[in-house]
């Protein structure tokens, strides 16, 4: 099956996980945009959508999906999102859109975080996919040296401002076996915002294709 068809199968299947009156958390990518896209049927059946990204509350807006504000919502039940490398302990890398800040939130906020993927996302160990790390402009060159002296190497995604107005630095080279212990030393770092290691609070649920992980 291809990967947009897997994508497809995967992000029509987190339906399921949508309760009526729900206020649900929306992730950003293409695999998420399968979600919007069937959660467009559910709208009269939902009070809206806290969305992680512009470009999610664009395609929710597009579909008359009220997009609400988390301080407003307050807790929420759901959080359907992709991401970019899922290990067996569904731990995840994040951030390949450059929305990682605000998915991190919106996930930490929601009782239930179910990954929707398509097969190439599945690892062994997590790192194979450069790691997105989210840095305030000015600290850009600081982070990256202190991510050389860790053994990485840092790539600025130059040309990329996120919708929180900071940059992203990609790590290469990183065989990340304690992603637990990676987040927690990287979000000790001035600087850096967010790091694109979903671990501390890993996915609850992953849909792959049409299965259930
Ligand atoms: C988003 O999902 C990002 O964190 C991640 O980069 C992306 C995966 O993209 P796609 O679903 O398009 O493969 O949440």
């Amino acid at each position: 099956m291809s990967n947009a068809n897997e994508k497809r199968q995967a992000g029509e299947a987190a339906i399921r996980y949508v309760e009526d009156g729900a206020i649900v958390g929306v992730g950003t990518g293409s695999t998420v945009a399968f979600f919007i896209d069937a959660l467009a049927d559910l709208k009269d059946r939902i009070q809206g959508a806290v969305s992680s990204s512009e470009q999610s509350s664009a395609q929710l807006k597009k579909h008359g999906i009220p997009v609400l504000d988390l301080n407003t919502a307050g807790p929420l039940s759901i959080y359907i999102d992709g991401a970019d490398e899922c290990d067996p302990h569904k731990r995840l890398i994040k951030g390949g859109g450059a929305a990682l800040t605000r998915e991190k939130i919106v996930a930490e906020a929601s009782q239930k975080f179910i990954c929707i993927i398509d097969s190439s996302k599945r690892v062994d160990v997590l790192g194979t996919f450069p790691l997105p790390i989210e840095v305030i402009p000015m600290a850009r060159s600081l982070v990256g040296r202190e991510i050389v002296k860790l053994g990485g190497q840092p790539v600025w995604r130059d040309g990329v401002v996120t919708d929180n107005g900071n940059w992203i630095i990609d790590v290469h080279g990183w065989r990340i076996t304690d992603p637990v212990a990676l987040e927690k030393q990287l979000n000790q770092l001035p600087g850096i915002v967010t790091v694109g290691l979903f671990a501390r609070r890993p996915a609850d649920v992953v849909l792959m294709g049409s299965q259930e992980m």
